[in-house]
C-alpha cells in the first residue's frame, strides 16, 4: 500500500480524563465530585471500582509527560477537575488544585507538547449536583464563574480550550437512563440538563473569549446514523429522528440556527421545554473555533412501530428499533467500521460548513495480551488489534481530508489505560498498559506504532 501523508502541521496527540486518571481524590483540598458518589454506589460501576487512585496521575504527571514526549506527541488533550478548583463547584478557588494543573501544563511546554484543555468532562461537584446538577439553571452560570477562574491561571499558557466533553452523555446517561453519574432516569431532566449544559458551554466560551484564549470549542460524540435500509422511509424517518437527539439538538444551536423545530416537537412530547429562555439560544451560539468530534463506532437504525428504542435515545420507544452491533466488534462490543468517520466528518463538514474540526477521541477497547510476544520481550503488549483499528481509522480520516474536510489534528483515546466510567478498570483503551497494583507503564505495540506514525507524518 502506498504512503499516506497527513497535510503538514496536523497536530498528532492523545487524550485522557481527569477522573479517569488522575486518583489523589481527596488531595489538596478536592471536593467529591457526582462520580466518586456514583461509582461508590453498589452495583453502579463495575466490580465496585472507583477512581480514587485510578493511574495515579496526580502524582505521576511528570514521567507521564516524559513519557509522550518519547511518544513524540505534539499535543494532550487533559481535563481540569472542577471539584480541585472549586471543592463545592461555586466560591472560593483552591490554590493547590490550580498548582497541579500549572505544574503539568508547564511540563508539557518543556517538552514541546500543546496543551488542549477541556474544562468538564463528566466529575460536577457533588455539591452542585444536590441542587439539581444540570437541570439547574445556575450550574450552567457557575461553570461561567469555574471557567474564567482557571483561565485566570492558565490562560497564559494554554491556546486551546474546549468547554465540555459530550455533553450528550452527561444529559441522557446521567440524567435520562441512570447509566453514568449521577444516575437519574428522567427524560425530562435529560432535556433540561442538555439545554443547561449548551447554556453553559456557551457562558464559558463568551467568558474565554474575553479573557483572550486564542480557540475556543466544544467536543461533542456526534453519530453517524446508518438505516438498516437505504431504501426504506421508515427507516429514513428513524435516522432523522436520532440524529435529531444527539447532534443537530447540540449542533444547531451551537452554530447560530437555534433548536431544529422536529426536535423541540418530540422533546416537548416529554417535557414542556419552559427550562429555554428568551435570548438562551443566542447566548449558546457564541462563536466557536473549534468543533471536537469523538467517534467510536457508527449506529444503525430501522422505523418501526413496534421498535423498543434506546434509552439512552428518550422517546424512541414504539418508534426506532436499533439494531445489535455488527462484527467486528472491540471489547465494548461496539462495531468497528472506519468509514462511519469518514462518512461522519464529510457530513459534518457539509452541514455546518465553515467550523474547523478535530478529532479529540478516537480508538478501541481490546483484551491486551501482556508479555505475550514472547519470553524475549517480557512486558511487550501485543495489541494488533488496536493497530487495526487505529489504522483504519486513520485511513478513513485521510480520505475525508483529502475530500476536503478542514481537519487540524487527530487525539488517540487514550494515552493510558484508565477508569473506563461503568466498566472501572476492566476495560483497556490505553495505547500504554498500567499494571494498576504497581502503577508500572508499559507502552504496547500500538504506542510504537503511533510514535512512528507521527514521525512519518503519516501511515
Ligand atoms: O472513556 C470515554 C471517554 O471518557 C469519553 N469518550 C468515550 C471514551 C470511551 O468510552
Amino acid at each position: 500500500m502506498s504512503e499516506l501523508r497527513f497535510p503538514d502541521g496536523f497536530v498528532w496527540g492523545a487524550a485522557t480524563a481527569a477522573y479517569q486518571i488522575e486518583g489523589a481524590a481527596r488531595d489538596d483540598g478536592r471536593g467529591p465530585s457526582i462520580w466518586d458518589t456514583f461509582s461508590r454506589t453498589p452495583g453502579k460501576v463495575h466490580a465496585g471500582h472507583t477512581g480514587d487512585v485510578a493511574c495515579d496521575h496526580y502524582h505521576r504527571y511528570a514521567d507521564d509527560v516524559a513519557l509522550m514526549a518519547e511518544l513524540g506527541l505534539r499535543a494532550y488533550r487533559y481535563s481540569i477537575a472542577w471539584p480541585r478548583i472549586q471543592p463545592d463547584g461555586t466560591g472560593p478557588v483552591e490554590p493547590r488544585g490550580l498548582d497541579f494543573y500549572d505544574r503539568l501544563t508547564d511540563a508539557l511546554l518543556e517538552r514541546g507538547i500543546d496543551p488542549i484543555v477541556t474544562l468538564y468532562h463528566w466529575d460536577l461537584p457533588q455539591a452542585l449536583e444536590d441542587r439539581g446538577g444540570w437541570t439547574n439553571r445556575e450550574t450552567a452560570e457557575h461553570f461561567a464563574a469555574y471557567a474564567t477562574a482557571v483561565h485566570g491561571r492558565l490562560g497564559d499558557r494554554v491556546r486551546t480550550w474546549t468547554t465540555l466533553n459530550e455533553p450528550w452523555c452527561s444529559a441522557y446517561l446521567g440524567y435520562g437512563n441512570g447509566l453514568h453519574a449521577p444516575g437519574r432516569r428522567d427524560a425530562g431532566a435529560a432535556f433540561t440538563a442538555v439545554h443547561h449544559l449548551l447554556l453553559g458551554h456557551g457562558l464559558a466560551a463568551s467568558a474565554l473569549r474575553a479573557a483572550g484564549a486564542q480557540t475556543v470549542g466544544i467536543t461533542l460524540n456526534p453519530a453517524d446514523v446508518q438505516p438498516a435500509d437505504p431504501n426504506s422511509a421508515a427507516d429514513a424517518a428513524a435516522v432523522r429522528l436520532v440524529e435529531g437527539l444527539q447532534n443537530r439538538i447540540f449542533l444547531d444551536p451551537l452554530t447560530g440556527a437555534g433548536y431544529p423545530a422536529d426536535v423541540l416537537e418530540h422533546v416537548s412530547r416529554m417535557v414542556e421545554p419552559t427550562f429555554i429562555r428568551d435570548g438562551d439560544e443566542k447566548l449558546i451560539a457564541a462563536p466557536i473555533d473549534l468543533l471536537g468530534v469523538n467517534y467510536y463506532s457508527p449506529t444503525y437504525v430501522a422505523g418501526r412501530p413496534d421498535g423498543g428504542g434506546n434509552s439512552a435515545h428518550p422517546g424512541t420507544e414504539g418508534a426506532v428499533e436499533f439494531l445489535p452491533n455488527a462484527e467486528p466488534r472491540t471489547e465494548m462490543g461496539w462495531t468497528i467500521e472506519p468509514a462511519g468517520l469518514s462518512r461522519l466528518l464529510q457530513r459534518l463538514a457539509a452541514d455546518y460548513p465553515g467550523l474547523p474540526l478535530m478529532i479529540t477521541e478516537n480508538g478501541g477497547a481490546f483484551p491486551d495480551r501482556v508479555g505475550a510476544a514472547g519470553p524475549n520481550e517480557v512486558g511487550r503488549v501485543a495489541d494488533d488489534d488496536r493497530i487495526a483499528y487505529l489504522d483504519g481509522h486513520l485511513r478513513a480520516v485521510h480520505e475525508a481530508i483529502g475530500r476536503g474536510v478542514n481537519l487540524r489534528g487527530y487525539l488517540v483515546w487514550s494515552l493510558l489505560d484508565n477508569f473506563e466510567w461503568a466498566e472501572g478498570y476492566a476495560k483497556r483503551f490505553g495505547i500504554v498498559h498500567v499494571d494498576y497494583p504497581t502503577q508500572r507503564r508499559t507502552p504496547k505495540a500500538s504506542a510504537r506504532w503511533y510514535q512512528e506514525v507521527i514521525s512519518r507524518n503519516g501511515l
